[in-house]
């Protein structure tokens, strides 16, 4: 009987840290790269590194991307040192860390190679280029990082600086290791959502900081919503005079280009999202006309729909409007939103009834369809390729192999989104994955470990489909999210996104990397990163 209630306890106590997330506390480690590298071999041999002289040195090309890059790792490797309050907190068991390894000597510089020149590249791609080489060997002289691109250099700047560690008041510290790395998906994006509550070009840049230390390569712009339109259009400047929150909501011109440029100093991609046509109120501030005018017994109720499929007009503005999108984001991806249209305002209308008559059009999802084919044909005109929500592929809008699915639901009623990766990929079309990562679903502590367990090969599907997904992104919607609390949100739960996107299938186990993850949090915090604590109790040094 005792023995039978103990072990029901002891089931039931793991049962809880399970669902409860109430992890034990993981011990940080010292000096492991988030996220993990595809191949890393490490030597009981270490370098002392001193942060005020330490210096980067390019062997072959150079260029100001590099230049810049060295400036700020520098920066962040005079961040790395250990706090002068919280040294000589637990000696012993640096002592135990420290114990088996040979010391070296001094690290004084590191050999930087890059391969292919990088003056005429002012933006990343899609088609980037991110593997990189480090070796930080036994010859001093010898320890070098390279890369044919300028992007494969940047991510091994990163994991160099990660390797740093510190357990002393003046010196940093460096195993000697070996890395070969590169990412597993293309696409490792994080998308914000700027309408719902407007978030300050300064979060933003601080967001895309922190995206360069998960190695994320995707910033998705979720520009506007229904509830506000802070885009400062060019040709086009009511839409945000009328529809942003107040005049200082909102992004200039200028805001958008000191975006794209800190990103591409970064190795990050902008891509812009215009959703349409649900999700648009805010456009009828300035201009009712786009939108579909609700009605109530036949006689209009004040109230405003979808974007107006039947115009004209709508078509020659989104013409101008998508013209001048194409040239201030660089990206050869543009987001078309086409998500949750919701017909109720489209039925109600008698000129949108009579205009279905007219054009044989059945139902509205092929009215729709309608909409979305004239949206994708201007972006084919401005040769940008498109990204959709997967309700429109849901919708049977007749889609080519050009368009790129994004996949947000996971109704497990309906097979989840797992259901959804393998019919769109049947078709032949790329996908993103975000059905899994959402971040404004806060759950209790540790509740990185839903999105770790995500694995976006996991469908079912031939090799020739799985090589359509590109990737995925973290969603940061912001109905319940604002510049203050932004940051915490999203790191570093997004990093768990980050490692599933960068590193090999099953690269670690969930407890080795709740402890990896445990100093990577830290060291964001060092940064300046205000990203929550992951596990549970614990401290950073
Ligand atoms: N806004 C827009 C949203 C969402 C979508 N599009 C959304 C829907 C459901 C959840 C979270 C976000 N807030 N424009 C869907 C892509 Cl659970």
């Amino acid at each position: 009987m005792f023995l039978l209630v103990n072990s029901l306890l002891f089931v039931l106590y793991l049962d809880l840290t399970f669902v409860s997330g109430l992890n034990l506390p993981a011990r940080p480690t010292k000096g492991e790269v988030w996220p993990k590298p595809q191949l890393q071999v490490s030597y009981q041999k270490s370098y002392l590194v001193n942060p005020q002289t330490f210096t980067f040195h390019a062997v072959a090309e150079n260029c100001k991307l590099l230049e810049r890059a060295f400036d700020r790792y520098l920066e962040i490797i005079n961040k790395s040192m250990i706090s002068s309050e919280t040294y000589g907190y637990s000696e012993q068991d640096d002592d135990m860390y420290e114990a088996n390894k040979e010391f070296v000597g001094y690290l004084d510089s590191l050999n930087v190679l890059l391969m292919e020149p990088c003056n005429h590249i002012t933006v990343p791609a899609h088609t980037m280029e991110e593997h990189y080489i480090l070796n930080i060997t036994t010859e001093t002289s010898n320890s070098i990082l390279s890369a044919s691109t300028i992007w494969g250099i940047l991510r091994g700047l990163e994991t160099f600086s990660q390797l740093l560690y510190s357990t002393d008041r003046e010196m940093l510290k460096i195993n000697c290791t070996t890395i070969v790395d590169y990412p597993r998906f293309p696409h490792r994006g994080l998308m914000v959502d700027t309408s719902r509550h407007f978030i300050p070009v300064g979060k933003i840049l601080k967001t895309l900081d922190a995206m360069s230390y998960n190695k994320l390569n995707v910033f998705h712009w979720h520009l506007t919503d229904d509830d506000s339109f802070p885009y400062q259009s060019t040709k086009y400047p009511n839409l945000s005079k009328m529809g942003a929150y107040t005049k200082s909501h909102v992004y200039s011109q200028s805001d958008v280009k000191t975006i794209i440029r800190f990103a591409a100093e970064r190795g990050i991609r902008v891509i812009a999202e215009f959703d349409t046509p649900g999700h648009s109120i805010s456009w009828g501030k300035a201009m009712p006309e786009l939108l579909t005018t609700c009605y109530t017994n036949g006689v209009p109720n004040g109230r405003y729909g979808p974007i107006d499929p039947t115009k004209n007009s709508t078509y020659s503005f989104f013409e101008n409007f998508f013209d001048e999108v194409a040239e201030v984001f660089p990206d050869q991806y543009l987001h078309l939103g086409a998500d949750e249209v919701l017909p109720f305002c489209w039925k109600s209308n008698p000129n949108i009834k009579k205009f279905m008559k007219e054009h044989n059009i059945e139902s509205y999802k092929e009215l729709e369809n309608y909409y979305i084919q004239k949206i994708l044909n201007i972006s084919h005109n401005l040769t940008k390729k498109p990204i959709l929500w997967e309700d429109a592929f849901t919708n049977s809008v007749n889609l080519t192999s050009s368009t790129t699915v994004q996949i947000w639901k996971d109704l497990k009623i309906i097979g989840g989104w797992k259901r959804t990766a393998d019919k769109v990929t049947k078709a032949g079309l790329p996908i993103l994955l975000s059905a899994c990562w959402y971040l404004d679903r806060l759950e209790s502590g540790g509740d990185w470990r839903k999105f770790y367990n995500c694995e976006p090969l996991s469908f079912i599907g031939n090799d020739q489909q799985k090589a359509l997904v590109l990737g995925g992104e973290a969603c940061m919607w912001t109905e319940v999210v604002n510049q203050y609390n932004i940051e915490s949100r999203v790191w570093p739960r997004a990093s768990a996104v980050a490692e599933k996107l960068w590193s090999a299938e099953n690269a670690d186990t969930y407890w080795n990397a709740a402890k990896r993850l445990e100093e990577h949090a830290c060291r964001m915090n060092k940064r300046g990163i205000e990203a929550q604590p992951p596990n549970g109790a614990g401290f950073c040094i």
